[in-house]
């Protein structure tokens, strides 16, 4: 079959390697004409090989990247649906172009399917009416479905094929077309939703149980510190009941899907209550880090911080929306009502002196302020250190190496991933989340 792929980033790209691989003639089409060229040449913008090796497979048979939408008997869209902060809307300006660009080159008898994340609706009260202006009627001329994508960064290529997938249409015709395309290529369960609808909502509801959960793992760490207790120590405990799984506290949640597909759900409904409240304890755990170095050092005020770890989680390379992002720019901007101890001393801003970043798996960008420098210069001079991503590489710093590095003895683990016996005995005050 001919498909079209609308949007080659990451989803995009996996998406049209799956389908290339399988036996498809397919056309990745993206306006991005310096990300066409790269992948023309062979250079997957990824940093999971097992991802690249499957793209470069693809490309030795029927994947074409282009900057030119083609006529296709199936159009897939995966295009990005980006998240307005203040609003706390989905923009679905690119969905919208998307539909327009598929809405020149439809027929009779082809396929839309829309992969995107997006607010339940989108593809019946959005989507379908844009297509309509093919003068074609959706369901009786074209099939059009949603069938979210679900995979993990870090792992994507495994997980689109092994994962369930759900799948919705407009019509019982779209949706049996969608599943009868999807079904050869992945091993996981093709679940039939209702509607597009429902899929839409279930991929949202996914992502704001996981928010949830984890924010209560959050409340939990908060309470406990309350006691003087281990919130790890008491996850670990509770976690022996055969009916309780609660997750990980840490320094809040990350990526550009967990801190923003709960607020997708509110676009078109007023009923948010508890999912609103969880993501403000997860946005509020960056207070409690401060807290913790306040606690740990006399002042904040001139007191040079090395941030451990800008990735949104462990061991990847992506930091969008990451708690370690967000503790550079409150430790760099913070106000006095923002921290406990300079709210009761009256009124001065009490930004900390110097924030140095270092992360091994993330570069700096020209996009952001933030400059990634190497480790020994993170750790030189400073006065304490934030571990704020899992990374296995943090694990194998040397205590003894950066005492002599720095000029104070803290470190914030806010994932609990050090040796607190070692970094004591090398005379550090360690605390963690
Ligand atoms: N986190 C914790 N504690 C935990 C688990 C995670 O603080 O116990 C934090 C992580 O450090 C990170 C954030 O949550 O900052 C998100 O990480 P994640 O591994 O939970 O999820 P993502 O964002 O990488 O991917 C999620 C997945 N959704 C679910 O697990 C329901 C993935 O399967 C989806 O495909 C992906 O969102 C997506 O694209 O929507």
């Amino acid at each position: 079959m001919k498909i079209c792929v609308h949007g080659i980033g990451y989803i995009g790209l996996a998406t049209a390697a799956l389908f290339a691989n399988n036996g498809h003639d397919v056309v990745g089409y993206d306006p991005n004409e310096k990300l066409v060229e790269e992948l023309r040449a062979g250079n997957p913008r990824t940093t999971e090989d097992d991802l690249r090796e499957y793209v470069l497979d693809a490309l030795d048979e029927d994947f074409e990247p282009s900057n030119e939408v083609v006529e296709a008997d199936c159009h897939i869209i995966c295009v990005p649906t980006p998240y307005e902060e203040e609003s706390k809307r989905a923009d679905l300006s690119y969905v919208e172009m998307a539909g327009q660009t598929v809405a020149e080159h439809l027929r009779e008898g082809d396929m839309v399917i829309l992969e995107s994340t997006v607010p339940p609706g989108t593809t019946e009260e959005v989507l379908a009416p844009i297509l309509a202006a093919a003068e074609l009627t959706p369901g009786r001329d074209f099939s059009l479905s949603h069938c979210p994508e679900t995979v993990l960064p870090g792992n994507i290529a495994h997980e689109l094929v092994h994962n369930d997938r759900i799948i919705g249409g407009i019509d019982d015709e779209s949706t049996d077309k969608t599943i009868a395309l999807y079904d050869p290529l992945v091993e996981g369960t093709i679940h039939r939703a209702p509607d597009a609808t429902t899929a839409e909502f279930v991929k949202l509801s996914q992502n704001a149980y996981r928010d949830v959960n984890i924010a209560f793992a959050n409340e939990l760490a908060r309470v406990a510190a309350d006691y003087g207790i281990s919130s790890r120590d008491a996850i670990d405990l509770a976690n022996v009941h055969p009916r309780v799984d609660i997750l990980n506290p840490g320094p809040g949640v990350g990526g550009h899907c967990l801190p923003i597909d709960p607020w997708f759900l509110g676009q078109f409904s007023d009923s948010l209550n508890l999912i609103e409240s969880a993501r403000r304890v997860n946005d509020g755990m960056i207070d409690f880090v401060i807290e913790l170095l306040e606690d740990e050092l006399s002042s904040l005020e001139n007191a040079d911080i090395a941030v451990l770890g800008v990735a949104y989680k462990g061991n990847v390379d992506d930091a969008r929306h990451s708690p370690g992002l967000r503790l550079v720019e409150r430790l760099t901007t913070m106000e006095p009502r923002e921290v406990g101890a300079a709210a009761a001393d009256g009124g001065q801003t009490r930004a900390c002196g110097s924030v140095r970043v270092h992360d091994p798996h993330v570069e700096s960008d020209e996009s952001s302020d933030i400059d990634i420098v190497d480790l020994e210069t993170a750790l030189d001079g400073a006065d304490a250190v934030v571990v704020c991503a899992g990374h296995d590489a943090f694990c194998d710093i040397n205590p003894a190496e950066a005492a002599d590095l720095m000029d104070g003895r803290v470190i914030v683990d806010s994932f609990s991933i050090l040796d607190a016996v070692t970094w004591r005995e090398h005379g550090f005050d360690y605390a963690a989340i």
